[in-house]
């Protein structure tokens, strides 16, 4: 009986100690993976630059890419000379500034917040639409309430000097026309993995220049300016909305990439189908950004002009123009 004892306890001794090896070294397997992923964090135009410089504290110092696509994108947001992200950003026909964001994370949530005015980082309300609500889109008024209730505040409804004075310069014809790669319609799209191996992205813009009253984008809506989906890839647009909207572009590279594309590839494909989808695709200009599960990355446009700034822990920050159909 005392044998049968012992030999239970040994048992339950040998039992304990197989599943502490067990468990370190599936910690240690986890561990050894986590040092092979290397962040990445890619965004739209030059301004993504400075947008990278934010992300790349978070990412290289272990945090999430929610943190770093956030942090990031608030580099631009903060910058009022940008005249087309932010509270700096020019305004819509009749003189408002309205800001469209929206965020997304591994784990599949996410949010947006359109026609948002007067409140200076979109992109952290969206972020707490996110974590604080049960909702994915919220719109004006509403979602200025919601910011200033949870400690936002309420910021000057005067342009900035720049934009005021674009804003006079084509009050003298009123006359809106989309005009490709110059300064009215560059929002900022960020996407990033992190070092756990997690992709997470953002969006933020004021949208187009000189808008009607109440017009919003794809910068908001989850899968039309930016999409993450944490078992394949990332993608976000730029460019005019109303033709990333009408394809659903970022979750149709993200799709593509599923289907085994690469993110150029996702990229390139998504604008051959907004291409046959936009009579007036011509005139107007998008362009995507991919990143898939494996960091590798990719970009493409319809027009020449669209360049992205990527960060890698081999090269660093630098600028790339992207492939273009055009
Ligand atoms: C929009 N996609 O409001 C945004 C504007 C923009 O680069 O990208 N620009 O349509």
């Amino acid at each position: 009986m005392s044998t049968r004892r012992n030999f239970l306890k040994l048992s339950a001794f040998t039992a304990g100690l197989f599943t502490i090896n067990k468990s370190k070294a599936i910690e240690n397997i986890a561990r050894s993976n986590a040092k092979q992923i290397k962040p990445v964090v890619i965004s739209t135009w030059s301004h993504g630059m400075a947008a990278n410089e934010g992300a790349w504290k978070v990412l290289s110092s272990n945090g999430t890419a929610l943190d770093a696509v956030e942090k990031g994108v608030m580099v631009t947001e903060d910058d009022l000379t940008n005249l087309s992200v932010g509270l700096g950003g020019l305004p819509d026909r009749d003189g408002h500034v309205t800001l469209d964001a929206s965020i997304m994370d591994e784990k599949g949530r996410c949010a947006g917040v359109a026609f948002l005015e007067r409140i200076k980082h979109p992109i952290s309300v969206a972020r707490m639409v996110m974590e604080k609500t049960p909702h994915v889109l919220m719109v004006g008024e509403g979602a200025q309430k919601f910011a200033l209730d949870n400690g936002f505040k309420l910021e000057s409804k005067e342009l900035t000097p720049e934009a005021d004075k674009a804003y006079k310069e084509w009050l003298k014809k009123s006359e809106y026309k989309p005009v490709i790669n110059i300064e009215n319609h560059d929002t900022i799209g960020m996407v990033a993995l992190d070092a756990h191996g997690n992709l997470s992205g953002s969006c933020t813009t004021s949208g187009l220049a000189y808008k009607m009253h109440g017009r919003v984008g794809d910068s908001p809506i989850i899968g039309a300016g930016m999409y993450v989906d944490n078992e394949v890839g990332a993608a976000c647009a730029t460019g005019l909305g109303e033709t990333v909207l009408k394809i659903c572009g970022s979750y149709q590279v993200v799709e593509f990439m599923r289907q085994g594309l690469s993110p150029e590839e996702a990229c390139k494909k998504t604008v051959e189908r907004l291409i046959k989808k936009s009579p007036n695709y011509k005139d107007v200009q998008v362009g995507f950004l991919a990143l898939n599960k494996n960091g590798e990355h990719g970009a493409y446009s319809l027009q020449k002009g669209f360049n992205y700034a990527l960060y890698t822990p081999e090269n660093g920050n630098k600028l790339f123009d992207a492939k273009s159909f055009i």
